[in-house]
């Protein structure tokens, strides 16, 4: 594989500091050695430029600092998008969660029937009007499929990136009402922590597997982690951290699953916030999970 690692220091699209750093403490953990020494060639395109902003709502939209973060995933979308044509393998380093909406806008436009799974604690599927915060990151997938405010919706300037029908949502435990109806609405997949505990991460990812190559026919599947997903125990660095989450374990089992399936063409691992952390331990969890994604074993 050609790796391409594109960082987004954004803090923008919620309102704790210091997930901006998010880069620089999943660099610091070594993730370029660790992809390297699995035989990939790794390129390290830097990180995407991001302004300042001054954290307020916007009246009208209910978006907090909207023109900086369409402005930084237009700028992210361009550059996955080249590193997606040169057929290079995006995994993008956040940042907070709003960055997923470029992410996708740069992958889609290269794939007819583009999967996503998502993993993580919350479903991200607010809109400005369901939104409790204003907070971008609460948003992506639902603006990846079409619903929210069209300033995010839009970028790139097509609209939807996926089919609801070609997601699945990994790991849900804090889900709000305004989710929870889309999530109905639109019969979206989601195996939240019930059936996570219920059937085991082998079966949901076998699940997962089954579900988006055979039954949805993707011709590439895009993996959203973030870091909240798993439990605080092993990931603390977070900005909303929600307790009774995914294992370490069962978290690599899925990297492993993903990585022998095939399945995954790019990736973005979000939410590394290393001023909440301890010694930098989510970045390191971060730099594991992306060493089982594409390829490390056990033995
Ligand atoms: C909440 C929190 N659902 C919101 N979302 C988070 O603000 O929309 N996403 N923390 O990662
Ligand atoms: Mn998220
Ligand atoms: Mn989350
Ligand atoms: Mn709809």
């Amino acid at each position: 594989l050609n790796v391409s690692i594109i960082g987004v220091p954004m803090d923008h699209g919620q309102m704790r500091r210091g997930v901006d750093m998010g880069p620089s403490a999943i660099r610091y953990a070594g993730v370029v050695d660790r992809i390297e020494n699995l035989g990939h060639e790794v390129n390290d395109e830097g990180d995407i430029q991001i302004r300042k902003a001054d954290g307020k709502v916007d009246e009208n939209t209910n978006l907090r600092n909207m023109d900086v973060i369409t402005e930084a995933t237009e700028a992210l979308g361009e550059t996955v998008s080249g590193v997606a044509k040169a057929g290079n393998f995006p995994l993008v380093l956040g940042g907070d969660h709003s960055i997923a909406i470029g992410t996708l806008a740069g992958i889609s436009e290269h794939y007819e029937n583009l999967g996503v799974i998502w993993y993580d604690a919350h479903a991200d599927m607010n809109t400005s009007e369901t939104s409790p915060s204003g907070n971008i990151h609460g948003m992506p997938l639902a603006a990846s499929f079409g619903h929210g405010h069209e300033k995010l919706t839009n970028i790139r300037g097509y609209s939807p990136k996926v089919k609801p029908e070609n997601i699945v949502i990994i790991g849900a435990r804090s889900v709000d009402p305004g989710e929870r109806e889309l999530i109905k609405e639109h019969g979206i997949k989601v195996f939240s922590m019930h059936e996570i505990d219920k059937m085991g991460m082998d079966h949901v990812m076998q699940e997962s597997i089954r579900y988006l190559r055979e039954e949805r026919k993707t011709d590439g599947v895009h993996l959203s982690l973030d870091l909240d997903g798993i439990d605080p125990m092993y990931t603390p660095g977070v900005g909303t951290p929600v307790p009774g989450g995914i294992s370490y374990r069962e978290s690599h089992l899925a990297m492993e699953m993903l990585f022998d399936a095939g399945l995954i063409t790019s990736a973005e691992f979000v939410e590394v916030n290393p001023i909440l952390d301890e010694k930098n331990r989510t970045a390191d969890v971060a730099v594991a999970l992306i060493g089982s994604l594409l390829g490390e074993k056990l033995v």
